[in-house]
């Protein structure tokens, strides 16, 4: 071939690495296994975005040099198909989710192939396939049994759009985070898995694991652990128990303050003076979202209740009592001390109502603003004198003596709310009757399949489409036998993706979730790497469920993945996210079609830092292209014959240096930059030498690896030769690198005297010094004064005697 067609290269390449299984993982291979996973995706309509390209490259061009370096590499791909992207789709096409998905991932399919990608599709998984999801319902069964998960009345994040109950993550600025809604507060009987047993666990663990920093203090803030205590106090005879972070400001305390859902309100009915009054404000909180009710910035809005008084236990003084909003139902015990001296949100409701500022800690000006920082205690009798940590103890201990108090830990994270009254996903394998309750679907009777309804819709009343379909629900109980009916509810979109990377390791399994030798070898996953915005709810989702199944004994590592990165996103070029309706999306088909998958690819690596978010440039893209086009007619002055020749050498051999730490590090940008370096010099030469050359194209095939593919077949003697991905990695000579020095020009009087290798961008008086002490220049300064010298940073030196 003359000129560089990429048609004529790409899918030839793809069809026989298909064929002859190029790409497939051994399981027990004797050589180094390496665990490489990128996120599934979820077979959206819209097809692959260039997004997905970026990171599915970045790890494709990290496993294809492990391969190369000897690694028995894993890198598997699947999809993400039960939840709304899908369903929502398949309700605007009015065709049966089943469908849509399976017409999706074929698209998907199709496109990443397309790529070059080096996934090991034998291994492929769908979430939505009922093999598969036998396996996320037996897992669910084992919560169950475990007692994690459990069904609670629980107020939910409604959204009245698209009918469904929401958990907190999805709820963005009190907005659905699917279509823009607001939400609102509903109670509804909800299936729970019990992620704050594991709070701790998780936040521990994070010492075990190579992750981002960003992402560790994500996911610490997320767990949100506090320590503090437990104070009991009486309200009007009752007794109401207030989490706080500083017991020592407890004589500080000059009213409390309840949530709005507070039970005791209830209890008190006949004692609040202003019941009324009291029952409008509930009303009217609830119809905010957490996230307006907390925000440091709104005004602190609440109520008092009159006719009843508390009492402030370290000092037995009455205070008042209010109902706020700024005070969460379910954070703590949804009840507070207010120390209006030492926290800002009391102080400011202090100083609305009128109500007492007490300081208790020294440092301050009280009544200016709260000082929420450490100091020497006052006006706390016993405590007066003691350091916040001292002070803390102390009052503890005293608590607890008069067993009003307790040291106390409290999360911000909540139980996981684990079901949706929707129809695409997995059914809850659970049966209820009458006589005896909830009862499990019996093992093997797995999988509860999904039946086929007509009417996929979420209904008006809030209930799951599958109740409706009376030959489903009406069943037996499988303990009893006596007539009863199946749960409704299906599983959240993130119940198949918080298992999907075990499943990998054996996705043909019809006895067993995974084999345990298989998961002995192939566990933890070595790299992970995923979007940012999974940080929260995916990745610490998938930590529990493994946790869970280490504990259960089912998984032999307490951690599922070594280390986690994170890519930045493709913008379009104009800066914005890339959306259907801004009309600037880049459709990888057709850069595919146009330029080819390389050049994509190497685009996509070479774009920017790997971590960063970047726009879109067309001018780039053929840049790229263009590149690789003066590659494939490097081939032209390849010689067998050719002498070495130093200076290409030396930049070999940093090449390669560069771009397997590059790699290594996955800073692709740079490597790439380096290899375009390798190529000018090439450029420079009449001939090039087939083993200088050969390095080179390996050096490239990660990146590209169609091109190199044929440029390889190509070379003298390699007809029959085996696939470039075969070679190993090329290995590189420090003493052909010498990158930090340079040949000094030495000059008397303008007149050459010899030449010195020197360390680069050395300065003049370093260097002078250097030139003086040398025994072979030294002879002729003897005598003579220095009138002036000429100096080149990295060239030369000119004493004028
Ligand atoms: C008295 C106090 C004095 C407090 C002081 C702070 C400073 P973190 O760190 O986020 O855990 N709090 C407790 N439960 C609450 C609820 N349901 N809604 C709103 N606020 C609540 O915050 C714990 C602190 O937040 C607790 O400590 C309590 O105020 C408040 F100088 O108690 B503190
Ligand atoms: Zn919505
Ligand atoms: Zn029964």
């Amino acid at each position: 071939m003359k000129e560089y067609n990429h048609k004529k290269i790409e899918k030839k390449w793809q069809d026989k690495w298909e064929k002859e299984n190029f790409y497939q993982a051994e399981d027990f291979s004797d050589k180094p296994k390496k665990y490489i996973l990128v996120e599934f995706p979820y077979p959206s309509g819209d097809g692959l975005h260039v997004g997905h390209a970026r990171s599915y490259t970045a790890l494709d061009v990290m496993s294809r040099k492990m391969h190369m370096q000897g690694d028995n590499v894993l890198y598997p791909i699947g999809w993400d198909a039960f939840g709304l992207p899908a369903e929502n789709f398949a309700i605007k096409k009015g065709i049966h989710p089943s469908i849509a998905v399976e017409k999706n991932i074929a698209n998907f399919k199709r496109q990443l192939k397309s790529l070059g990608v080096s996934f090991d599709w034998s291994r492929e998984i769908n979430t939505t396939d009922p093999k598969y999801y036998k396996w996320t319902q037996w897992i669910f069964l084992k919560f169950l049994g475990k007692g994690l998960a459990y069904q609670k009345e629980m107020p939910i994040n409604w959204c009245p759009s698209c009918k469904i109950g929401l958990a907190n993550e999805e709820v963005i600025d009190g907005k659905c985070e699917r279509c823009g809604h607001e939400t609102e507060k509903r109670k509804i009987k909800q299936w729970m898995l019990k992620i704050t047993e594991y709070a701790d666990k998780l936040l521990e663990d994070l010492n075990k694991v190579d992750y981002l920093d960003k992402i560790k203090i994500q996911q610490e803030n997320w767990i949100g652990r506090s320590e503090g205590a437990e104070v009991d106090f009486e309200i009007a005879g009752e007794k109401v128990t207030v989490f706080t972070t500083r017991p020592d400001t407890l004589f500080g305390c000059t009213y409390m303050v309840l949530s709005p859902e507070h039970d005791l309100i209830k209890k008190l009915k006949d004692k609040i003076e202003n019941i009324k009054e009291v029952e409008e404000h509930i009303d009217e909180a609830r119809k905010k979202t957490e996230i307006e009710r907390s925000a440091e910035d709104k005004e602190k809005t609440g109520i008092k209740l009159e006719g009843v008084m508390a009492v402030n236990p370290a000092n037995n003084k009455e205070i008042p009592v209010f109902i706020a909003d700024y005070v969460l139902v379910d954070y703590g015990t949804g009840a507070i001390m207010a120390v209006p001296a030492h926290d800002k949100r009391d102080f400011e409701f202090a100083k609305k109502y009128g109500l007492d500022i007490v300081e208790v800690i020294s440092g301050g000006e009280p009544q200016k603003e709260a000082y929420s920082g450490e100091g020497l205690n006052v006006n706390s009798d016993f405590l007066d004198g003691l350091e916040t940590n001292e002070a803390k103890e102390k009052i503890i201990k005293w608590l607890q003596e008069k067993n009003i108090g307790k040291k106390a830990v409290n999360y911000k994270l909540r139980d996981w709310i684990f079901s949706r009254q929707h129809y695409w996903g997995e059914p809850i394998p659970v049966i209820h009757c009458d006589k005896c309750g909830i009862v499990p679907v019996k093992e093997k009777d797995l999988p509860v399949e999904l039946p086929y309804v007509e009417k996929y819709e979420p209904t008006e009343t809030g209930e799951s489409p599958l109740a409706a379909m009376e030959d489903w629900v009406n069943t037996k109980c499988p303990k009893c036998g006596s007539d009863a009916k199946r749960e409704t509810d299906t599983m959240p979109n993130w119940a198949g993706s918080s298992w999907y990377f075990l499943r990998y390791i054996d996705p043909q399994n019809n006895e067993k979730f995974v084999d345990e030798e298989k998961l002995k070898y192939w566990l933890p996953v070595d790299l992970y790497n995923g979007g940012m915005e999974h940080t929260t709810l995916h990745l610490l989702y998938s930590r529990f469920w493994h946790k869970f199944l280490y504990d259960q004994g089912l998984v032999p590592t307490s951690e599922p993945y070594a280390s986690r990165r994170s890519h930045g996103m493709i913008l379009a070029e104009d800066g914005k996210k890339m959306s259907k309706s801004l009309g600037n999306v880049i459709n990888p088909d057709e850069i595919v079609e146009k330029v080819g998958a390389d050049t994509l690819r190497v685009y996509e690596m070479f774009m920017g830092p790997f971590n960063q978010a970047i726009g879109w440039n067309t001018d780039s893209v053929i840049g790229v292209h263009r590149f690789l086009k003066r590659v494939w007619i490097l081939k032209d002055k390849v010689n067998e014959n050719v002498e070495e020749n130093k200076e290409v050498e030396k930049v070999l051999h940093q090449s390669i240096k560069k771009v397997t730490e590059d790699i290594d590090n996955m800073k692709f940008n740079t490597a790439v930059a380096q290899l375009m370096i390798l190529v000018n010099e090439l450029e420079k030469q009449d001939e090039i030498s087939i083993g200088v050359y050969k390095k080179f194209i390996v050096l490239l095939t990660p990146f590209a690896p169609h091109i190199t593919e044929e440029l390889w077949v190509g070379l003298p003697g390699n007809k029959e030769a085996e696939s470039i991905f075969k070679q190993p990695w090329p290995e590189y000579d420090d003493s052909k690198i010498e990158e930090g020095s340079f040949e000094l020009v030495i000059q008397i009087n303008g007149k050459f005297k010899g030449g010195m290798v020197m360390n680069k961008d050395m300065n003049q008086d370093d260097t002078k010094r250097e030139v003086l002490e040398n025994d072979r220049f030294k002879k002729y300064f003897e005598d003579k004064e220095i009138k002036k010298i000429i100096f080149v940073k990295n060239k030369l030196i000119n004493f004028v005697l």
